[in-house]
């Protein structure tokens, strides 16, 4: 088998492939090695690392835990590419359609426990024809399935129900996902699952692993922070380049554009969320995703603008002057943020939280700041203009479980986001960070783009003096 000499005698194979005799057989290994395999553009975690975070899951469960991953179906727009959710590609590593996954509960005694849970994936059946349209996908005959996908226990989607139908006879629950809304049944998918269980089991009790999974979600792995990072400075190169090229008679979809190309041509596969580019009037709107209006002289323009990378999302926000600089009251409202954000850094650590109120709020920090700092036009305080969170966890989400009134910890990654939006100013202003919380405080993993107004200036001057030169350069 060639294969198997392949695996056995590479250096020889592949020496030997600069004889012509040996030229077909190279050819032959390359074609059997290289495209059989379902490809994947992500980068992943060990298998180990999922498989440690299922047995801490199955430790804490008394119940079988019951998940599907999504089905491809759940989108009907041309443009869709298929994204795993979220709690079974954190369970998994596994990133196809149709896939599902059972745990048992961890065995209570120590002389169980060293065989660990048993826990299966079900995968749909092999399908050429499909393939032949969609590409390979993985499944569970696939010769080393196991060890590709890290489970002992491989098995048909399709026989998933009668698994399920067995186990509701020696158990008196399952754990899954239960959709967030009752009344309406929460996102499709999650009612789907629900339904299906209930079907399959009807006398089982269903009960809510969400928020296991969640709190899990809150501690960042060494990969998990890896891939962060890669996605945040795909981000900050991508607003280094909205500095550089800003200025007005653009159209923030042209902005836009060449921030979402700067994270594509990185190895960005998707937008960690809908391009926030907003000018003048825009830049008061939270979550303005148009992008129709030509900037302004004379405008501030709101850029939220973060990549995905490996399923992980960068959220970071810059307020840009149009035209490369600031007004005095666009400064001095800039500086108030600045300020706000600045004194919640400072005081940022593992204790400290992201509540409304308390002692240990960072939020608060910030809102009494902007309290206390700078007027509205009519001699009001800002605070009525700051009228969202301060943070949020990032990760597999742009909005990544987390509990706002919980004490932060580390390995925990967070953004740091005052804004004050004054709509009858037509004056926005959000500047966003992304934080690791640490031991003793905190990581700025976003701190190589500038948040200082004199810096920001620089760098967009030294940027139109290039323009105005290259333009000379054509007369
Ligand atoms: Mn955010």
């Amino acid at each position: 088998m060639p294969g198997a000499l392949f695996k056995l005698h590479s250096v020889q194979v592949y020496r030997g492939c600069a004889r012509i005799l040996a030229a077909c057989l190279c050819l032959a290994v390359g074609r059997t090695s290289g495209v059989v395999h379902a490809q994947e553009r992500r980068d992943r975690e060990p298998n180990s690392v999922y498989a440690e975070r299922r047995a801490r899951l199955a430790a804490q469960v008394d119940c079988p835990i019951v998940l599907w991953g999504l089905t491809g179906r759940e989108e009907s727009s041309q443009s869709y590419v298929f994204e795993q959710e979220e709690n079974f590609y954190y369970l998994t590593g596994h990133n196809e359609e149709g896939a599902g996954l059972i745990i048992l509960p961890a065995p209570k005694s120590v002389g169980d426990a060293a065989h660990g849970a048993p826990e299966f994936l079900y995968l749909p059946a092999k399908n050429p024809q499909k393939e032949r349209w969609d590409g390979i996908r993985m499944s569970p005959a696939d010769p080393g399935i196991q060890a590709r996908t890290g489970f002992a226990n491989v098995k048909l989607f399709a026989e998933m129900r009668s698994e399920v139908e067995s186990l509701a006879k020696n158990n008196a629950c399952f754990h899954t996902i239960l959709p967030y809304d009752k009344e309406l049944g929460g996102y499709p998918h999650e009612k789907e699952v629900v339904d299906w269980l209930q079907q399959a089991a009807p006398q089982i009790k269903q009960k809510d692993i969400r928020a296991q999974i969640g709190a899990m979600r809150q501690i960042k792995s060494a990969g998990e922070i890896s891939f962060l990072q890669r996605a945040i400075d795909l981000s900050v190169d991508s607003h280094l380049e909205a500095m550089r090229m800003m200025r007005p008679g653009l159209y923030e979809y042209q902005v836009a554009a060449k921030m979402v190309e700067t994270h594509a041509m990185g190895g960005s596969e998707a937008e960690g969320y809908a391009p926030i580019v907003g000018a003048g009037p825009n830049s008061t709107t939270l979550h303005y995703d148009k992008l129709a209006r030509k900037i302004e002289d004379g405008d501030m323009v709101v850029l939220d603008v973060g990549a995905q990378y490996s399923g992980y999302s960068a959220d970071i926000t810059r307020t840009l002057p149009a035209n490369g600089k600031f007004t005095p009251r666009q400064r001095e409202i800039y500086n108030v943020v600045l300020g706000a954000q600045n004194a919640a850094l400072a005081a940022l650590k593992p204790g400290m939280d992201l509540c409304q109120k308390g002692e240990k709020s960072v939020s608060k920090i910030a809102r009494d700041y902007i309290n206390s700092h700078g007027k509205d036009l009519h001699g009001k305080s800002l605070g009525q203009y700051y009228i969202h969170g301060l943070g949020h966890n990032i990760g597999l989400n742009v909005h990544d479980p987390g509990e706002y009134c919980k004490a932060l910890e580390p390995g925990m990654v967070v953004t740091m986001e005052p804004g004050i939006y004054i709509p009858e100013e037509n004056l926005g202003v959000r500047i966003e960070d992304d934080v690791l919380i640490t031991a003793t405080g905190y990581k700025l993993l976003s701190g190589r783009l500038p948040r200082d107004t004199a810096e920001i200036e620089k760098i967009m001057a030294q940027a139109a003096g290039r323009r105005e030169e290259a333009n000379r350069g054509k007369d």
